[in-house]
């Protein structure tokens, strides 16, 4: 079955420090390679996820953003979800994630969806989310492992279409290459 153009069609936004592994992440849903290598992402980039579900294909248009708040607040505009990504194994991002989140809603509002995911969880795991705010799920997520790498966009998916029963039947592995 092909996600095609009638497929319901959302705006997410993958936001978090330097190296935390966000494009990594990306890369394991669109190919199912694991990236091994630090490759600095310098421009805002929208790459499509599709997902099958049962009941239905549904595609992720998903940015993947620079660590820089002007491209991530051009990155928000018509946005319908954001995930906000920390390194599990590093305190320090920790701190970043509670700066993102801040200004994800300055930004955008107190409506729009967001998701938290510490990754690396295949490391040691030191923290826990740094976001404790009623409604705002947080995974601990490994692209290393596949630990929990669906859980945002099943949530994303249930909570855009209202499908709340709605469960993955297969994640996309279309490689670009
Ligand atoms: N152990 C482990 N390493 C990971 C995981 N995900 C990413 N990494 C590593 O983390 C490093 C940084 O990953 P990137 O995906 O390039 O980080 P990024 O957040 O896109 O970084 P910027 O584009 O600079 O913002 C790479 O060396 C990845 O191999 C994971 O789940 N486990
Ligand atoms: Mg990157």
């Amino acid at each position: 079955m092909q996600a095609g153009s009638q497929a319901p069609r959302f705006k997410l936004v993958l936001v978090g420090d330097a190296a935390v592994g966000k494009s990594t992440f990306l890369m394991r849903h669109l190919c199912g390679e694991f990236e091994r290598k630090h490759i600095p992402t310098m421009t805002s980039q929208p790459r499509d996820l599709q997902f099958y579900t049962t009941i239905g294909a549904l595609c992720f248009e998903v940015w993947d953003c620079p660590p820089s708040p002007e491209a991530v607040r051009e990155s928000l505009v018509d946005a319908s979800g954001v995930i906000i990504a920390f390194d599990a194994s590093q305190k320090e991002t920790t701190k970043g994630a509670r700066s993102w989140y801040k200004l994800v809603r300055d930004s955008a509002g107190e409506s729009l969806l967001v998701a938290v995911c510490g990754f690396k969880a295949d490391l040691r795991v030191r923290s826990r989310t740094p976001v404790k705010v009623p409604g705002v799920p947080y995974w601990p997520v490994s692209a290393r492992s596949n630990y929990n790498f669906e859980k945002p966009f099943l949530f994303f998916a249930r909570r855009l279409t209202g499908y709340h029963h709605r469960s993955l039947t297969r994640d996309t592995f279309e490689c670009p290459h």
